[in-house]
């Protein structure tokens, strides 16, 4: 038999059990091992059924995702599989924890499938650039038909157990222990005359435009993505080729998509995301403190995203602002958006009542005095924090946790308004903060292994993924946003119209365009920003657009009118003429010529603006590993995960190519803006990438 995978006779159930902890992927052996029981089982007269059962804390959560890439050993998965499909001896799967990809496509191999009422079932390969490559594109729409089984393999995301129950993927679901449950089933409610086998169902009867109107809904979604669209193709052929050809369908773009860059990104992040919570010097056991309650000072918009994040998580949250009228607008901010969440279906207004009741709203520091973690998040001032901070010293208890959503600011300046900079940290949340998953975690000179510690852990309380940052102007993200904006203002007066740029960058993959973040964000926030910072560039055509606009007290959405017009309180950009023209006006001013700029120099300029930053910042040491900063900007930023962030792009790319154009761009525009990096000249050199940087440490 093999290491990973068992079988045991139970009366006339026999057992196969995987145990290939921690998720039971399946792995060369696990496959080898399945192939064999089944063998052993098939020809043992004694066995009249079998049960495929797996240990630990999970089913079968998909293929090991680590073999991709490597030399193929057999049996593949798909041999296993037609092995199980054709297998004679009724055979239930007994599903727990998350039956996820090859796993459920494993199951659907079985004949029948018993569920605990807690599992998720789901074939979330599109999230890895891939597509289910095991059947699972014929097999799920001839169970659930075609759009059901569209959605779950597009959205990647997976049922609960009743809904699985329901829709039929499962045949029972359980609250009773999974073996015992799936052996009685296996005993008592087999009739072994007529067992099901769902390849040989036809996909429910659709509309004719089905496929086209589904590619229609889903387009704004997939720019520039080849998984959904190859998925689609897959389930138009389980609706009009026989099964087998329509397995030949799925291999074929199976293997697209597994050779592709776009799939070597989305597994790059995959491990990258499970990587970053390692912190050289804060080992794993590393004590961490408890945070049962906790205070949010500032009840503006991102102090009320903050405080309904923690409450999401469960926290207690005090919510602290100086004055009532502040303190209301926090509350009414917190209660819209409980509100929107129950009329859109997402939680029950009994579970909004039950999150408020866990909000206290105050306007006395001394109620600070038993908070375990305070986050600040006021004007962002240095002058202001520093008092804030000083107040917090003297208040609060000791072993509390003093934290700054600051964005930009000095976190040790911060720091030493207090006695115990060991005990500070930033907590740079993104806003929306209830939303976004990031959250950087900057560290000062002197903050503690066991605060980064704890609010690791804190960040996946809220369901974030917490990314060490070291104290530099902008930390990781917005230090390298400042290139990446540059580029953008600088394309701006050379010509390129603003819809065009953001175009462009969309259609690359970015969730939006520059411009229209700007609009969203609030151009006067930048503008401010700028207007206290001394070390800027002495150049009259930096943020130039930026700047105007602002002035003009076009900051955005908010004002109806930013680099875009809103008309009627739209969302929707509209172009708008006068800020064209307000555009070639400056540029003639400033004696820039403006031209045809190409998609090709747009793309370059903006995305190898970011990885000459992001070398900077990890010859600096303000990072611990280029994949880092690809977790920052893909979860923070909207870079698309298919180019898996900006070093793994630029990686992808190769660096000689970045490097030559880096230094095209620093004799075309200067160095101030493209000076080299030693270390991206390096590695150009010598044909390293930053991926190996890494795995040197
Ligand atoms: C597929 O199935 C293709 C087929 O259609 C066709 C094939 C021909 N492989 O996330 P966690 C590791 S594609 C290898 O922290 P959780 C993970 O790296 C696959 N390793 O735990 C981590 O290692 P470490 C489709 C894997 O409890 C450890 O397990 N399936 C795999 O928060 C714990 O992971 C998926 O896409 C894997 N498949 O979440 C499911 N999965 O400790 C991907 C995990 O060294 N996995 N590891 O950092 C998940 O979504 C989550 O891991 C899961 C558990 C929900 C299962």
């Amino acid at each position: 038999m093999s290491e990973t995978v068992s079988l045991s006779l139970h009366g006339q159930v026999a057992v196969i059990t995987i145990d290939n902890p921690p998720v039971n992927a399946l792995s060369h052996s696990v496959r080898k091992g399945i192939s064999d029981c089944l063998a052993e089982a098939a020809k043992d007269d004694n066995v009249k059924t079998v049960v495929l059962y797996c240990a630990g804390r999970t089913f079968i959560a998909g293929a090991d995702i680590r073999e991709f890439g490597k030399p193929p050993q057999s049996p593949s998965l798909r041999e296993v599989l037609s092995q199980l499909d054709s297998f004679r001896k009724p055979i239930v799967a007994a599903i727990h924890g998350t039956a996820l990809g090859g796993g459920l496509e494993t199951a659907l191999c079985c004949h029948y499938r018993v569920v605990n009422s807690d599992a998720k079932l789901g074939l979330p390969e599109v999230k890895l650039g891939l597509l289910p490559g095991s059947g699972g594109t014929q097999r799920l729409p001839r169970l659930i038909g075609a759009e059901r089984a569209l959605d779950m393999m597009i959205g990647g995301k997976p049922v609960d157990a009743t809904t699985a129950t329901a829709w039929g993927i499962s045949d029972e679901c359980t609250d009773d222990e999974i073996l015992q449950a799936a052996m009685d089933f296996a005993k008592n409610k087999i009739d072994v005359e007529k067992l099901p086998r769902v390849s040989a169902n036809k996909v429910a009867d659709i509309e004719d435009d089905f496929f086209a109107a589904y590619r229609k809904k889903i387009a704004h979604r997939t720019r520039g993505f080849a998984a959904p669209e190859r998925i689609v193709q897959c389930v138009e052929a389980a609706v009009s080729l026989s099964f087998e050809e329509g397995m030949r369908k799925e291999r074929e773009l199976f293997r697209l998509c597994r050779d592709s860059d776009q799939s070597a990104s989305m597994r790059h992040l995959f491990f990258a995301e499970r990587q970053v919570a390692r912190v050289p010097d804060v080992p794993a056991d590393t004590q961490v403190r408890e945070i049962d309650n906790l205070a949010v000072i500032g009840a503006g918009t991102m102090g009320a995203g903050i405080a309904l994040a923690c409450l999401n998580a469960g926290l207690n949250v005090s919510l602290l602002d100086k004055d009532r009228q502040g303190l209301e607008r926090g509350q009414a901010t917190i209660e819209k958006l409980l509100s929107a969440a129950v009329s859109k279906g997402r939680q029950t207004a009994t579970q909004m009542r039950e999150q408020l009741s866990r909000l206290e709203l105050i306007d006395d520091y001394q109620a600070l005095a038993d908070a375990d973690l305070v986050i600040e998040a006021v004007f962002e001032s240095m002058a202001i924090k520093e008092e804030v901070f000083s107040m917090l010293d003297k208040v609060c208890r000791d072993g509390a946790i003093l934290a700054s959503n600051t964005s930009t600011l000095d976190i040790d300046r911060i720091a030493a308004a207090t006695s115990r900079p060991a005990d500070v940290i930033g907590l740079h949340f993104f806003s929306p903060a209830n939303i976004m998953k990031l959250l950087e975690l900057v560290r000062g000179a002197e903050t503690s292994a066991e605060v980064i510690a704890t609010s690791m852990r804190f960040a996946r309380q809220l369901s974030k993924i917490g990314v060490l940052v070291g104290n530099c102007f902008g930390f990781v993200g917005n230090r390298m946003l400042y290139g990446y904006g540059r580029e953008n203002q600088f394309l701006l007066l050379e010509g390129a119209a603003p819809e065009h740029i953001d175009k462009v960058l969309t259609d690359w993959g970015m969730a939006m365009g520059p411009n229209a973040v700007g609009d969203l964000a609030g151009l006067d926030v930048g503008y401010k920003v700028r207007q206290e910072r001394t070390d800027l560039p002495a150049d009259s055509r930096y943020y130039r657009v930026a700047d105007m606009l602002a002035e003009q007290g076009r900051y955005g959405q908010k004002t109806g009118r930013g680099i875009y017009l809103y008309t009627d309180g739209s969302r929707k950009p509209t172009t708008d003429p006068e800020v064209s023209d307000m555009i070639r006006q400056e540029a003639k001013r400033l004696g820039v010529e403006q031209r045809e700029i190409g998609n090709d120099e747009i793309i370059e300029r903006c995305i190898y603006a970011l990885v000459l930053e992001g070398a900077r910042i990890l010859e600096e040491g303000f990072a611990q590993r280029a994949s880092d900063i690809d977790v920052v900007w893909a979860n923070g930023y909207g870079f698309p995960r298919f180019r898996g962030g900006p070093m793994f792009y630029a990686d992808t790319i190769g660096l000689d190519k970045v490097d030559e154009a880096v230094c095209r761009f620093r004799e075309r525009f200067g160095s101030q803006y493209w000076s080299a990096s030693e270390l991206l000249e390096r590695l150009a050199r010598d044909g390293g990438t930053f991926g190996n940087l890494a795995n040197k440490e």
